[in-house]
C-alpha cells in the first residue's frame, strides 16, 4: 500500500473550491432519469450525455474529480479518448462505483446491505490499470419508527470497511459513503441520531479494519428533516446541526467531506453546503460536494437528448459546477443564481 499517494489522491479529490462530481448511475438509475424526460435509454445516449457533461467549459475549475461507472470507465468519449484520459487531461482524478448495489437485508423488512464484496480486489486491480483511483461504495440507510435497525447499521458499517480495507491495499482512494435518506416525515433531531449512530459505527469498523483515515474521503448525506416533515429546518439549523453531527463522529485525520444531495433542491444543496462553510468555525477537514442529481438534473432536462441542445447543456452543468465549487469556500449566494439566469 502507498500510503503516500493515497493521501495526495485523497487531497487532491477534495482541493479547496472543488468538489466531485457524482455520474456513476447505474443503468437502471440512469434510465429512470432518461425515461421522465423521454430520452431514449441506449448506450448512445448514456456516452453523449456523459460526453456532454465533461466538456462543459471550465468545468475543471470546480470538479477534482468524477465517478464513473463501469460502463463509462470502458468507453470512449465522443473524441475517440478514453473517458479517464479525458479526465486526466483535465487534471480531474477519475474514479468507479464498485458496489454491486443495496439488496433486501434478510429479517430487516424495509431495510438494505450493500453487496459488491465478492471479487472485489480483482475488479479494483483492473479498475487502477483502467486509470481508477478511487472508488466508491454507498451504503443506504431508512428512517422510520424501527428503522434504521442495529442490525441494518452493523451490517452496512461492516461491508463499507471491508471494501476500504480492500481499496487502500489496491491503493484506491475508497468514497465511504453512508447515505441516510431523507424521505419520511421525520424531524431533523431523528436525522441527526441516525446520521451520528451510522457515522459512528462506520468509523469504529474502519478502526477495526486497519483503514488509513488520511487516505479516505466521506460522503455523508447532510442532516435534514425529512422531505414530508410538517416543520422544515432552515439552511442555518441544517448546516449547525450537520457539522456538529460531524465533529462528533469524523476523525481530523480525514482530508476531506463531499456530501451527497439525497433529492434537495440544487439551491437548498448549495445553500446548506455553504452555510457550512460559512458557520466560522475551524473545521478539520475540508468540506464540499460530491453531488448526482444536484449537479447533473437541470442539465440534463436542457440537453433532452437533442445534440441541438448540447451547448446550451453545457452551459447549465459548468453553472451548476461553479456554484457549488463557490458553495464549497461559503461563496454561493441567491443572487449568483440570478446573475446567471
Ligand atoms: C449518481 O448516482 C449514484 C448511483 O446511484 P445508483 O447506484 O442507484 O445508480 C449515487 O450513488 C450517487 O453517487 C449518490 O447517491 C449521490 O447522488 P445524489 O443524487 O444523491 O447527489
Amino acid at each position: 500500500m502507498d500510503i503516500e499517494a493515497l493521501k495526495q489522491t485523497a487531497q487532491a479529490m477534495v482541493a479547496p473550491g472543488k468538489g466531485i462530481l457524482a455520474m456513476d448511475e447505474s443503468h437502471p438509475t440512469c434510465a429512470k432519469r432518461f425515461e421522465k424526460l423521454g430520452i431514449p435509454t441506449t448506450e448512445e445516449k448514456r456516452r453523449e450525455y456523459r460526453n456532454m457533461l465533461l466538456t462543459a467549459e471550465g468545468i475543471e475549475n470546480y470538479i477534482a474529480a468524477a465517478i464513473l461507472f463501469d460502463e463509462t470507465i470502458r468507453d470512449n468519449m465522443l473524441s475517440g479518448v478514453s473517458f479517464p484520459e479525458h479526465l486526466k487531461n483535465l487534471g480531474i482524478v477519475p474514479g468507479i462505483k464498485v458496489d454491486a448495489g443495496a439488496k433486501p437485508l434478510a429479517g430487516h423488512a424495509g431495510e438494505t446491505v450493500t453487496e459488491g464484496l465478492d471479487g472485489l480486489r480483482d475488479r479494483l486491480a483492473e479498475y487502477y490499470e483502467l486509470g481508477a483511483r478511487f472508488a466508491k461504495w454507498r451504503a443506504v440507510y431508512n428512517i422510520s419508527d424501527s428503522t434504521p435497525s442495529q442490525a441494518a447499521n452493523m451490517a452496512n458499517a461492516h461491508g463499507l470497511a471491508r471494501y476500504a480495507a480492500l481499496c487502500q491495499e489496491a491503493n484506491i482512494v475508497p468514497i465511504v459513503e453512508p447515505e441516510v435518506l431523507i424521505n419520511g416525515d421525520h424531524s431533523i433531531q431523528r436525522s441527526f441520531e441516525a446520521t451520528q449512530s451510522a457515522q459512528q459505527l462506520v468509523f469504529d469498523q474502519l478502526r477495526e479494519q486497519d483503514v488509513v483515515m488520511e487516505g479516505i474521503v466521506l460522503k455523508p448525506s447532510m442532516v435534514t428533516s425529512g422531505l414530508d416533515a410538517a416543520d422544515k429546518a432552515g439552511v442555518q439549523e441544517v448546516a449547525e446541526r450537520t457539522i456538529e453531527c460531524l465533529l462528533s463522529t469524523v476523525p481530523a485525520e480525514v482530508p476531506g467531506i463531499a456530501f451527497l444531495s439525497g433529492g434537495q433542491t440544487d439551491e437548498e444543496a448549495s445553500a446548506h453546503l455553504s452555510a457550512m462553510n460559512s458557520l466560522g468555525k475551524d473545521l478539520p477537514w475540508n468540506v464540499t460536494f460530491s453531488y448526482g442529481r444536484a449537479l447533473q438534473q437541470a442539465a440534463m432536462t436542457t440537453w433532452n437528448g437533442s445534440p441541438d441542445n448540447v451547448d446550451a447543456a453545457r452551459k447549465v452543468a459548468a453553472h451548476r459546477a461553479r456554484m457549488n465549487g463557490l458553495a464549497s469556500l461559503g461563496q454561493y449566494s441567491e443572487e449568483l443564481e440570478k446573475e446567471a439566469a
